[in-house]
């Protein structure tokens, strides 16, 4: 999609701290981040939101949750690892507060208390 941020960041047109990336996905460190590790795990696919994805994308949105808890044990906040663990949210519309209408899963760890709420 032209003029979508994180089109431009998988395209490799916009650089990013990336720590996975596959044929569907990639996943880089958030700007901004709200907690001491924040990534965003974001499709290829331009899809805007949580609410526009059909049966067609179950598979993917399958691969972007398991994805979460490894790349959070990869980056020393996991869970089933024995770490403190993380949180993931979708934000969904603009009561959702989402700014970026490229589908993308925050996935925050760290010790707490963390800059901000998500
Ligand atoms: P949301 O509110 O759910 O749409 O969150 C969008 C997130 O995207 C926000 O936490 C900041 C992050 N973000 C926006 N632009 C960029 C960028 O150019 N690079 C990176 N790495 N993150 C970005």
């Amino acid at each position: 999609m032209d003029n979508c941020i994180f089109c431009k960041i998988a395209a490799k047109q916009i650089p990013s701290k990336t720590v996975y990336e596959d044929d569907d996905v990639i996943a880089f460190h958030d700007i901004n981040p709200a907690a001491p590790v924040h990534i965003l795990i974001v499709p290829k696919k331009h899809l805007p939101t949580l609410a526009e994805c059909g049966p067609e994308d179950q598979a993917l949105l399958g691969k972007m949750a398991l994805l979460a808890p490894r790349l959070a044990s990869e980056l020393g906040v996991g869970y089933a690892d024995g770490k403190g663990g993380f949180k993931t949210v979708y934000n969904v519309g603009p009561d959702g507060g989402q700014e970026v209408y490229h589908l993308h899963m925050h996935v925050l760890g760290g010790p707490r208390p963390w800059a901000r709420s998500l």
